[in-house]
């Protein structure tokens, strides 16, 4: 006999929430379930996907301009870790960065980081912090009295409506002694390119999509019938982002938390949004932040930027 299964309350009361506005949405934190994360590396090294290399060259290439911006003896602080894979281009680059704190919001996740980066970074403190980056986390004790750095890459940020990205970047203006703060950011580009970055053709990134509705009908006990959702990936020329949608390709009724949801057809429910930015939006973010660009390069293709912000 199947073991019941047990719901995953937090998602039902979110899912439900999000399925009951207009439009419908649901929060992107919800696509990085072991099977979403496994597709968002995948995503990564997918050719229409050029953020992630990008990203990695410029980090590369400028890592002398970051290091004008840390000071000796600081505190990296880093939002989002995951696996902190471009981290380690400062690590080894920034001799200068004494103590390192991931924030992420898998425990687990960060435990097996912390374990792995001891070994390869003796002389690290990694102090990692598991939580909500968009709540007011309280800093590590190595870190408190040093001066900070954060680094925000990925242009996660993006993820982000305007208000919670100001706020964002205004908690980590107010942490004491802070010094810089490095921000990955996606660049506002021809519409054909971004939305082939978020709708390739092998179909990994509406796998990745869908698997919120699988996500949904494995935790949150939905029948979603997925095959019958349609990915996709839409520029919002107001917004200055692209948008993930799943649409309804038929009248649907869906069971979810002891509740019906009902999609028209054509119908979608929005799953994340990407902004995109330009120089003068990403300093009047900034600035809006209490912070001043300071140097923001990119790749020859001017396709993303690594901002450096200072106080
Ligand atoms: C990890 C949030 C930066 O918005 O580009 C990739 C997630 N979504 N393909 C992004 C994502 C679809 C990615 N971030």
């Amino acid at each position: 006999m199947n073991r019941p299964m047990t719901v995953n309350a937090a998602l039902v009361a979110e899912a439900l929430d999000g399925l009951r506005s207009d439009p419908k949405v649901l929060h992107p934190k919800w696509f990085y379930d072991s099977a979403g994360s496994a597709l968002f590396e995948r995503i990564t090294e997918l050719p229409e996907y050029y953020p992630t290399r990008t990203e990695v060259g410029i980090l590369r290439a400028h890592v002398d301009a970051l290091a004008r911006h840390v000071p000796e003896d600081a505190a990296l602080i880093e939002l989002g870790s995951g696996a902190s894979t471009k981290t380690r281009i400062l690590l080894d680059a920034l001799r200068q960065i004494a103590v390192y704190v991931p924030v992420d919001i898998s425990r687990d996740f960060l435990a097996g980081v912390a374990a792995d980066l001891d070994r390869h970074y003796p002389d690290l403190v990694v102090a990692p912090v598991a939580g909500d980056i968009m709540q007011d986390l309280p800093l590590p004790e190595p870190a408190r009295r040093r001066r900070k750095v954060g680094f925000f890459p990925g242009s996660t940020i993006g993820n982000l409506d305007p208000a919670e990205a100001r706020a964002l970047l205004r908690r980590a203006r107010d942490w004491p002694y802070v010094a810089a703060f490095v921000l990955g950011v996606d660049l506002v580009k021809d519409r054909d390119t971004l939305v082939r970055a978020y709708d390739d053709r092998q179909g990994i990134t509406a796998a990745f999509n869908r698997n919120m509705l699988h996500r949904l009908n494995r935790e949150a006990g939905a029948d979603f019938d997925v095959a019958r959702f349609d990915h996709e990936a839409r520029w919002n020329d107001d917004h200055a982002r692209i948008e993930m949608h799943l649409v309804a390709r038929a009248p649907q009724k869906v069971r979810i938390g002891g509740e019906t949801v009902c999609f028209a057809p054509g119908e979608s429910v929005r799953t994340e949004c990407s902004h995109k930015y330009t120089r003068q939006t990403l300093g009047d973010l900034a600035g809006a932040a209490g912070w001043r660009v300071a140097d923001m390069p990119t790749d020859e293709g001017g396709l993303f930027a690594v901002a450096i912000l200072v106080p």
